[in-house]
């Protein structure tokens, strides 16, 4: 795997592979509003994690319609099979064309992933590239939006020790190496 450790700080981490894979004691799902499943990175946590995600997702309330986590909110379910305790579940924004607030959206995704991980006294943390897929995000933008949220969220924390950038494709890997190198 290819890493990369933060020149701005050094709790921060890049690294390039398949987030289900990682030993920390939360990883992030990039969701949909309905907590269902999908492709992309949602789909590899609940094959890795199994039926049990599912499950701890259904018994979460809703807040209207089907949706159980709002777009830029975040919930926290267990790994069910896989050996990290923790998902926490947040939804980026769609991209529809940068002017219905995606990306403050996107921001709030990652700072309440940041807060559930928080409450629950998470030293470390995985988180990939949200929005950037299916949802069709810019990669650069989302990329600036990910790191300036992080690092702000980390001038005022002392518990999180470990934040990974995990990016799975190649083009996200280099977006991330050169803003954080
Ligand atoms: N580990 C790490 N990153 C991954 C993995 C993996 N195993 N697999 C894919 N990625 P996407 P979104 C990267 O589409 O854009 C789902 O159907 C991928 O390269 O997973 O937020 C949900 O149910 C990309 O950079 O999420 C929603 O409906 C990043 O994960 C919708 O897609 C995000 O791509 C969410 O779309």
């Amino acid at each position: 795997m290819n890493t990369l450790i933060a020149k701005q700080d050094q709790r921060i981490t890049l690294l390039k592979g398949d987030i289900t894979k990682l030993k920390v004691e939360a990883i992030v799902n990039a969701a949909k509003e309905q907590l269902t499943g999908g492709s992309g990175v949602d789909g590899a946590i609940h094959r890795a994690g199994g039926f049990q995600i599912l499950q701890e997702c259904m018994q979460l309330p809703i807040h209207y319609r089907d949706v159980r986590c709002p777009t830029g909110e975040a919930v926290i379910t267990t790994g069910g099979n896989m050996s990290v305790p923790y998902v926490i579940h947040t939804v980026g924004p769609v991209w529809q064309g940068g002017a219905s607030e995606e990306p403050i959206l996107l921001k709030n995704a990652y700072r309440n992933s940041l807060e559930k991980a928080k409450e629950k006294g998470v030293h470390s943390i995985a988180f990939p590239n949200i929005s950037t897929g299916v949802y069709a995000f810019p990669k650069h933008l989302a990329a600036n939006i990910a790191v300036e949220t992080v690092l702000a969220f980390l001038k005022e924390d002392d518990t999180l020790q470990q934040v990974i950038f995990c990016c799975f494709d190649e083009e996200n890997y280099q977006i991330y190496h050169r803003l954080l190198s």
